[in-house]
């Protein structure tokens, strides 16, 4: 396919004012009858009318009433005489959601039938100016089978519904607010809604429902808790209240991504809104808050400003992904639990969207170019975009960026905008701050693809009582930018003296400024900084919360990152120092034969974290995670999966083992006996009990040892919830302990007819760490034939292949049987299903960092599927970039 380019952007010929849309739902076939009322642009020069279609069939087509002649064009029915600058079109046409395995357009899910139109998905459901900067009213009716689908939903407000003949009903649905065609949704469904009306502060009722099939009412509390919680903070934070009078929530099993925000109509992945303590860990419980919450914030940061086109997907993605992010620190509670969020945020961005920005996809946060648009929803334009605007908000404080926003809602409320435009306004609200003095030096991170990497060396002067810290940045060329221009940084610091006091930070040439944490902004390739009136040596504690995505090189000694674990006032730096003691254990054992070696100092360190009374279990937990072995991959040049598993192995044991009593210790004293409550504190309680268990079932298998594989099985049995069941679970199962197989089995049993939780059952097989003849493939293998397995799911599909495909040591096997499978199945998954195969296809994207004899085995896989005719533009763009 020929590349989309920014730079070739033109404005519509047309627009589309508004839009009647008429369903006559079928599975098999359904009709859709639409009229649509468009007017010139009158800027743009005159031009044939183009409208998107895809996979659907053409009935009839009528301008202003009269037929009108038309063509076709691939993906496109072409009019290249209008009749005038304003007149109304009707069209005809058939579509199939049976046949729509892709899940894009109007598709069949076991309940019923359901819409994905973000982003081209809507020219396959009728023709259309499917692209973002055409806004309509849309007006839709809806006629379907009343015993099937019960249901029938789409944005907006309810204008009407009544019974048809031949058993049929229908609904008209209006949606005041004018919405590009992504925005669309229908549902049509055997459905049960929870429901809950709500007033906002400023007197209106809102009714807020969340559908899902019969049986799962029980799992919705939390999914509408979160959303109550949502719109409560987005007025209270940013003061943007909800604007509809009916917002919508549906789950529906089958479904590409999380969910989907169309305006009124949310549509989930039912992993993102069933929950129940029986059935989800703590981690869904998070997930849904943090997914309904993102969605519910798109409603403004996406919908009621929207992108111009979707090189500005991170304008909608990277703001709402930070929204959500803060809302779930806010939501979390106090200092430390706001921590354990970032942590776990910046771990999620380092472990993918980093080595993204070094590989083949690497792209801007704003790219250039691209094939397949859906492949650019990447970590980059979410994860890195919400760095981006992180960023922004320390450069011009909490209550400046609260000021941007307000003045980017001002500006450009109703429009379809850029980057830029956001950017402007956040800068314009905050004359003076580096934001706007350097605005066009920050917008760089829109620009230039890449992780900047930071160098930071300290000298101190005793007689001086002077402290000398150089900053310095550069970043790597690429093939599309071999010149890349330095970054704005922001850099959170403190010094912190060697008894873990915090040092006043007191710049050459100041007077007055006395507090231990600030901002430092790197605007230029170096900086040097003068701290007076220091009377020790420091050690500095450099992007505090990681206030910027970069590599950090503080060429910090082994001592100085033990003061930092020790007592560095910032929970995230603490955190890193630890994962760093660790990591540079973990690469010096890797090049050798030489076993890998926990010393004391660090044993001793992590054992005074685990029984510091005054530090949070949540945190506790981090700490004593070990860097997983992708990270430490990324951090070499050339990597052998296996030796990394072997190191980490052997850290992991050894960790075991010097802790145990410790572990044991944490085990006891961090049960939850009250009810469950899916909180911050009771979920570290529980990380923390279970991360123990799991490493005193490791050494007592280790050991030969039968006590805590009993106790293990005997909690996976009597467990009072879905986190304590699981935590049990894998701790068998990771460790290979005889009871693991009958408790799988019991597990089973007991859900077989919980979708979520089976998945959890695949997943939780082919992530177990592999062993030396291979358990884990073998399993995986006879996982794929199960009877409940399936590739058409893609929540199923994720469960095992992807799970197993991101298992480095089980899937990056000597004798390639892993890579060969990984062929297989790209081929076979994307047949049905592009989105999901170009999904799998990326995770073989780093394999020029194989070691061989790997790296010769990937080229060969990855040669098979690039062989391939008839590959879908998705697939074929991930596989050809890799090969490039
Ligand atoms: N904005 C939504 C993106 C999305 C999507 C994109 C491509 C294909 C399928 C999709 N489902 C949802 C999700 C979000 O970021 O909120
Ligand atoms: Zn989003």
């Amino acid at each position: 396919a020929t590349p989309v380019r920014r730079q070739d952007y033109t404005a519509p010929a047309y627009w589309i004012r508004s839009v009647e849309l008429t369903f006559d739902l079928d599975p098999g076939k359904t009709i859709v009858t639409s009229r649509l009322v468009i007017e010139r642009n009158l800027d743009t020069p005159p031009q044939p009318l183009k409208l998107q279609g895809e996979d659907i069939t053409l009935l009839r087509v009528q301008a202003n009433g009269e037929s009108v002649s038309f063509r076709h064009e691939p993906g496109l029915l072409v009019i290249d005489n209008p009749p005038g600058d304003n007149f109304t079109l009707d069209i005809r046409n058939t579509c199939c959601p049976d046949k729509n395995t892709q899940l894009s357009g109007l598709f069949s899910s076991d309940s019923g039938l359901f819409t994905q139109c973000e982003a081209e998905g809507f020219r396959r459901i009728t023709y259309f100016l499917d692209r973002p900067d055409v806004m309509a009213v849309y007006t839709v009716t809806l006629r379907a089978d009343k015993k099937r689908y019960p249901v029938l939903l789409s944005n907006g407000n309810l204008l009407e519904q009544g019974p048809l003949d031949n058993g049929r009903h229908y609904a008209k649905w209006h949606d005041p607010f004018r919405k590009p065609s992504y925005l669309f949704a229908l549902v049509a469904a055997d459905l049960v809604a929870r429901e809950q009306l709500i007033r906002t502060r400023s007197g209106r009722d809102h009714l807020l429902q969340v559908y899902v099939r019969r049986g799962d009412l029980d799992k919705t509390e939390h999914a509408m808790n979160s959303l109550i919680a949502s719109i409560i903070w987005d007025e209270a934070r940013f003061k943007l209240p909800l604007d509809l009078e009916r917002f919508m929530i549906v789950a529906v099993g089958d479904f590409n991504m999380g969910a989907m925000e169309n305006k009124g109509l949310n549509i989930f992945n039912t992993k993102y809104v069933l929950a129940s303590p029986a059935t989800a860990t703590d981690t869904d419980f998070m997930g849904v808050e943090s997914v309904v919450g993102h969605e519910y914030f798109h409603n403004w940061t996406g919908n009621r400003i929207t992108c111009r086109d979707w090189f500005q997907l991170s304008l909608k993605e990277g703001l709402t992904v930070f929204r959500d992010q803060e809302f779930s620190m806010d939501m979390a509670g106090g200092p430390s639990a706001r921590a354990v969020k970032r942590i776990d945020d910046v771990r999620g961005l380092r472990q993918v969207q980093f080595p993204e920005d070094a590989g083949p996809m690497a792209h801007p946060v704003r790219p250039d170019e691209y094939q397949a648009i859906n492949n650019f929803y990447t970590a980059t334009v979410y994860e890195k975009g919400a760095e981006v605007v992180r960023m922004m908000q320390t450069l011009v404080g909490r209550e400046g960026f609260e000021r941007g926003m307000t003045l980017y809602f001002q500006r450009h409320d109703g429009f379809a905008v850029t980057c830029d435009d956001f950017a402007q306004a956040i800068a314009d609200a905050n004359p003076g701050s580096m934001l706007s003095t350097r605005l066009e030096t920050f917008k760089r991170w829109y620009a230039q693809a890449g992780t900047p990497h930071v160098e930071a060396r300290g000298r101190y002067d005793a007689e001086q009582r002077r402290y000398v810290l150089t900053l310095s940045q550069w970043s790597s060329p690429s093939a599309q930018q071999p010149v890349k221009l330095p970054y704005v940084i922001p850099v959170v610091m403190g010094l912190v003296g060697p008894e873990g006091q915090a040092l006043t930070l007191q710049l050459e040439g100041e007077y007055g400024h006395s507090g231990t944490e600030r901002v430092i902004v790197i605007d230029d390739e170096r900086l040097e900084l003068v701290f007076v009136n220091v009377d020790v040596p420091p050690v500095p504690s450099l992007l505090r919360g990681f206030s910027a995505p970069v590599r950090l090189d503080d060429g910090l000694s082994d001592a100085d990152l033990l003061t930092l674990l020790r007592h560095d006032s910032d929970a995230f730096n603490r955190w890193e120092a630890g994962q760093r003691l660790a990591l540079s254990r973990m690469l010096a054992a890797v090049p050798g034969a030489a076993p890998a070696v926990l010393d004391d100092a660090l044993v001793d360190a992590l054992r005074a974290v685990l029984r510091d009374p005054s530090l949070d279990p949540a945190f506790k937990e981090l700490v004593l995670t070990l860097p997983t072995e992708r990270y430490v991959a990324e951090q070499l040049d050339t990597s052998d999966p296996q030796r990394i598993h072997a190191v980490h192995q052997a850290l992991q044991a050894q960790l075991a083992e010097r802790l145990h009593d410790d572990w044991a210790w944490a085990f006891e004293h961090h049960q939850v006996t009250e009810g469950y409550r899916p909180d911050s504190e009771q979920s570290g309680r529980r990380a923390l009990a279970n991360r123990a268990l799991g490493m005193l079932v490791r050494h007592a298998v280790a050991t030969g040892d039968a006590v805590w594989p009993g106790k293990a099985y005997g909690r996976f049995k009597e467990a009072a919830n879905m986190t304590d069941r699981l935590g049990a679970l894998a701790a068998l199962v990771d460790a290979h302990a005889e009871l693991a197989a009958p408790a799988l089995e019991r597990f089973h049993t007991l859900f077989k007819d919980e979708a979520l939780v089976i998945d959890k059952w695949f997943a939780l097989q082919a992530g177990a760490p592999e062993t030396a003849d291979g358990r884990v493939f073998t399993r995986v293998k006879a996982l794929l034939k199960h009877p409940d397995f399936s590739l058409k799911n893609p929540n199923r599909a994720r469960s095992l292949v992807f799970s197993f495909m991101n298992n480095p040591a089980a899937f990056h096997r000597s004798d390639a049987a892993g890579y060969a499978l990984w062929a297989e199945l790209v081929i076979e998954i994307d047949a049905a299903n592009p989105q999901l195969a170009s999904r799998l296809a990326r995770l073989m994207e780093r394999w020029r960092r194989l070691a061989e004899p790997w790296q010769s085995a990937a080229r060969e896989a990855l040669a098979r599927v690039a062989a391939k005719p008839n590959l879908s533009d998705d697939t074929r763009e991930v596989v050809s970039r890799a090969l490039e």
